[in-house]
Formats: structure tokens, C-alpha cells, sequence
């Protein structure tokens, strides 16, 4: 595969520190600009800051503040944790940027010039936590579900952008193209939205500046700001300069977004339907994860559980952190965060699987081949077995990422490790070199010959979800530099490429054994 590929993180609200749920999002994509970029295709990542709209002007008010010292704190100390965490994004985009001031106004004027932009009283119930009138199934009790708090009344004059009338063509759309949005349970509640929910109209796309100044002005009313979900969304385009530079040309068709599932109608509503009256190609896929909880509650601020990222990393390493998230949430669905989840995670599958195995390995290459990889005598059954595994693997994990499965991408690598750690028990090369005799000698020096090649493309395949301990394990096989030009999932297939006779180093252990949590154990 050699097409573009260009994918997204939400743009985070400059109201909050980056917390778990920003970090997954991000790890996600990352995780899959890294495959893309390792599978040989031009690839894009784009992550950034939402900086207007009411929430900010919120924030700003009760800390006695002006909007942009807030967003500018903010959107810095996003910007530093995801440079801390060794993001590989491309770029980094904040809606004050003036490239998307300039194409929010430009969208809007085509839209209005378009004549699907009209002037109207409105009167509705109001969520700042949302940003958005909310519709009876966004509420309970009389309270927004995402925000436990009472939505405002709210009666004034706006612009309306028309988006029902597309309504039955977005229906259309998402039948005809069952993965579009993904998995398909959201696929489902998008046409439930678009079926059943009452109060879903046209799309209120204006505030009035004597209520809230902070905002990009309508370039046909100096009176009003744009929407804070109109001007966000764009920020897509803006970073592929849309609608004539070479960028757009080359990734819009490829464009892949990754949200949680709290803005999934805005992305699967609100966006197909402005890129077709702005004559734009719809994104290729909507993917749509769950959310995390922390010790079963949900993730806020006001119970302080939202987990610092950059704690994480100090305490456990990042790509262990990295790992546990990619691995114990199955995309789509929610999943419960705990400390003591995450240290028995990284001790079973960073611990003792994959550690352990590199230990085990290297150490005997150590004691019975004098540190250097070993020449193989000719492979049996059990060595052609590795060696169809892994290609098998890859081949596996380029499905599973294509479709935006992390987790079981893993789970295909992580059985693969399985099939290993079997494998040297049954050949137990310890008790061959043990025996002595030319056979043993040859079962030894073949055994640690297959371990060591199953580990480089262990290594190769790993490499976009531990980012970091991919080039570690290559350093200790003697070939530092073999991520550089490396295919996936291609170059999983090419085996005994390692050179007999290259030094290699035992190391510490990877990913030494963690106590578990006091309270939990
Ligand atoms: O909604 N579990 O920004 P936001 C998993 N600015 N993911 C979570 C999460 C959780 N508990 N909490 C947050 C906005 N996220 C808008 C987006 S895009 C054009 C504009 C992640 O700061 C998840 O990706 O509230 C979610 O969709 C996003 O953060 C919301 O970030």
C-alpha cells in the first residue's frame, strides 16, 4: 500500500490539563501515523487546540483573565506534554492560528454566498459544557448527561446554517458505505440521530458578540462570532490548505478522524454535511472510540481521578503507560482504568512475556554463544513455524490497524510472543547445552538463532506501539540502526536477516517487575 494517509486527533478544549482521555485519542493516532509511516505511505498527523467558544471565555472570566492568556497556558502545556511524550505529529494546530481564522471565514462566506445561511429568532436549551442546545436525548432529570448540569434557556437572533434538508442524503451516505463510521455501533446511533431525534434542525452557527466576544466574526455581520464547532471542525482543512494547496490534492481523500464517542454527532452529522454543500470529498473514516473511566467512575475534574499522563510516564515509562492503553480497551467500546490494572498488565505481557523473553534470550546467547548471534543449523518443523508465524502476524496487525482495532493488533503480536516463549520451552536449549554433543550444540545454536530473529521482527512489528523499546531490543541484537527504511508489514516476511556472528548485549531487563499498588495487592 503506498496511498496517502492523513489522520487526526479531536483539537482539545483549552480548559483542562491533557488527561488520560486526550492521551489515548493521541496514542491511537500516533500509534497509527507510526504504522502508516513504517507501511511506506505519505503520511500526516495532525493534533492540536479548540480555543474559542463560551467554555473558554468561562474559564477566563472566573480567573479574571483574557481568553487568549488562558488558551495560550493551555494550549502550551498541551503542546509541551505531547513533545514530553514523543508524539510524531506533523502539526500542531491552534484555531487562533491566523491560516484558520482565514479559512473559517472563508468557508463561511461560501456557505452564506451559497445561500444556505439564514438569519432567525431561536429559542433552546443551551449546555456551555457542550457548546451546543441540546436535543431531550441529551438530557436527564432536566440535566445535560455529559455535564450533570442544567442546560440555560436561551432566546436570541442567530444564523442558521441549513443542514436538515441533507439529512436523507447522510442516511444514504452511511448505508452505502458500512465503514464510514466505525465500529458499527456508532454507526447505528448516527442514523438513530438522524431517524428519531427530534429538535436535530438546522445548525445554529452564530453568537451574538454582546454576548461573547471570543470568537472568529462572521465576515458577512461584524456583529457576531462563528460557532465554536464551526470554526473547530474546519481546522481539518485548514491544515491541508484547503481548498487548492498541493496538500489538499494529496491527503484530504485519505483523511481519517479518531474522537471519543461524546462528539461523535458533530463529526457524523454536522462535518459530511458542510464538506458537501462546500463541495469538498467526504473523510474516508469516522473512528469512534469509547471512554475511559477511572477506578469505574467517569474521568473529572471535580473528582480529581484524570490521570496526568506525564505522572505516568515518571512513574511506570511511557511506552509501558502507551501500552496498557492501546491493549486494555477494546476500540469502541468504554473501559475501566485502575493502577493496579495497568502494574498486572505490564507485568504479564512487558514483564514477563516480552522481557522476560529478550532476557531469557540474550543471556543465553551470552553464556553458550559468547555473546554473539549464533549460526543456525538447518530449520525443523518448530523453526518453520516461527518463521510463518511472524509474516502471518504482520499480516494480521496491518488488518486490525486498517480498521482501527489497536487492541487486537496487539493481542495478534502478543500471541505471536506466546508462540516463542513455547517454542524455547520445548526446544529448552539450557538443557541441550547442558548435554553436550555436536547435535545439542546445533539444537542450541539453532533455538537461540530462531529466538533472536523472532525477536528483530517482534521489534520491527512493535515498533509504532512502543516507539521507545523497539530500537532497545534492536540495540541489544547488535543492529542498532534497523528501524531506518523498514517496511511493515513487508519486511516481517524477509527472515534470517540477522548475521551470525553480531555481538549482541544482555542490558538490564526491559521492563523489570513492579510491585502492585499496596491498597490492591
Ligand atoms: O470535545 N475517555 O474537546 P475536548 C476517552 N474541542 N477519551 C476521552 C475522554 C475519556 N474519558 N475524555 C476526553 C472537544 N477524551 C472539542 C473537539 S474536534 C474538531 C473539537 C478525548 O477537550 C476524546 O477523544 O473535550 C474526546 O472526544 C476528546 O478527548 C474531547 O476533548
Amino acid at each position: 500500500m503506498t496511498g496517502a494517509f492523513y489522520v487526526t486527533t479531536p483539537i482539545y478544549y483549552v480548559n483542562a490539563e491533557p488527561h488520560i482521555g486526550h492521551t489515548y485519542t493521541t496514542v491511537v493516532v500516533d500509534t497509527l501515523a507510526r504504522y502508516h509511516r513504517m507501511a511506506g505511505e505519505p503520511t500526516f498527523f495532525l493534533t492540536g487546540t479548540d480555543e474559542h467558544g463560551e467554555k473558554v471565555a468561562e474559564v477566563a472570566e472566573q480567573r479574571g483573565e483574557t481568553p487568549t492568556a488562558v488558551a495560550d497556558r493551555y494550549s502550551k502545556a498541551f503542546r509541551s506534554t505531547w513533545d514530553e511524550l514523543g508524539f510524531s505529529y506533523d502539526r500542531f494546530i491552534r484555531t487562533t492560528d491566523p491560516d484558520h481564522v482565514a479559512m473559517v471565514q472563508l468557508i463561511l462566506q461560501k456557505v452564506y454566498d451559497a445561500g444556505e445561511i439564514y438569519f432567525q429568532e431561536y429559542e433552546g436549551l443551551y449546555c456551555v459544557g457542550c457548546e451546543r442546545f441540546l436535543t431531550e436525548r441529551d438530557m436527564a432529570d432536566g440535566l445535560c448527561r455529559d455535564h450533570d448540569r442544567a442546560p440555560e434557556r436561551r432566546k436570541e437572533s442567530n444564523y442558521f446554517f441549513r443542514i436538515a434538508k441533507h439529512f436523507n442524503w447522510l442516511s444514504d451516505t452511511i448505508e452505502k458505505h458500512p465503514d464510514f463510521i466505525r465500529p458499527p455501533g456508532f454507526r447505528k446511533e448516527t442514523l438513530a440521530m438522524l431517524r428519531e431525534e427530534s429538535g436535530l434542525g438546522d445548525l445554529c452557527i452564530s453568537r451574538p458578540k454582546d454576548r461573547l466576544s471570543w470568537g472568529i466574526e462572521l465576515p458577512f455581520d461584524g456583529d457576531y462570532v462563528c460557532y465554536v464547532w464551526f470554526d473547530a471542525l474546519i481546522n481539518y482543512l485548514t491544515a491541508v490548505g484547503y481548498p487548492d494547496g498541493p496538500d489538499f490534492e494529496r491527503l484530504w481523500g485519505a483523511a481519517e478522524h479518531v474522537i471519543g464517542k461524546d462528539i461523535l454527532k458533530p463529526h457524523a452529522i454536522f462535518w459530511p454535511i458542510l464538506l458537501r454543500v462546500i463541495g469538498a470529498p467526504l473523510f474516508r473514516h469516522l473512528n469512534v472510540h469509547g471512554h475511559w473511566n477511572v477506578d469505574k467512575r467517569k474521568v473529572s475534574k471535580s473528582l480529581g481521578n484524570m490521570i496526568s499522563p506525564l505522572a505516568m510516564k515518571q512513574r511506570y515509562g511511557f511506552d509501558a503507560f502507551r501500552y496498557v492503553l492501546l491493549r486494555d480497551m477494546v476500540f469502541g467500546l468504554d473501559a475501566n482504568f485502575t493502577e493496579a490494572g495497568l502494574v498486572a498488565r505490564i507485568n504479564a505481557d512487558l514483564a514477563n512475556n516480552l522481557g522476560n523473553l529478550v532476557s531469557r534470550t540474550l543471556n543465553m546467547t551470552a553464556r553458550y554463544s559468547g555473546g554473539r548471534v549464533p549460526q543456525p543449523g538447518a530449520p525443523d518443523d518448530l523453526e518453520n513455524e516461527i518463521a510463518e508465524a511472524a509474516p502471518r502476524t504482520a499480516a494480521q496487525v496491518d488488518r486490525h490497524l486498517r480498521r482501527c482495532e489497536v487492541s487486537r493488533a496487539l493481542e495478534a503480536i502478543f500471541g505471536f510472543l506466546d508462540g516463542v516463549n513455547r517454542y524455547l520451552e520445548t526446544r529448552a536449549p539450557w538443557k541441550a547445552a547442558r548435554d553436550g554433543g555436536e547435535e545439542a550444540k546445533r539444537l542450541v545454536s539453532t533455538s537461540l538463532y530462531t529466538a533472536c530473529e523472532a525477536l528483530r521482527v517482534t521489534a520491527l512489528m512493535i515498533a509504532p506501539f512502543l516507539p521507545a523499546t523497539a530500537p532497545a531490543i534492536l540495540e541489544r541484537l547488535g543492529i542498532p540502526g534497523a528501524l531506518e527504511g523498514a517496511r511493515l508489514p513487508d519486511d516481517v516476511a524477509r527472515w534470517g536477516v540477522l548475521a551470525p556472528g553480531t555481538p549482541t548485549v544482555k542490558g538490564p531487563a526491559l521492563f523489570p517487575r513492579i510491585e502492585p499498588p499496596a491498597e490492591d495487592a
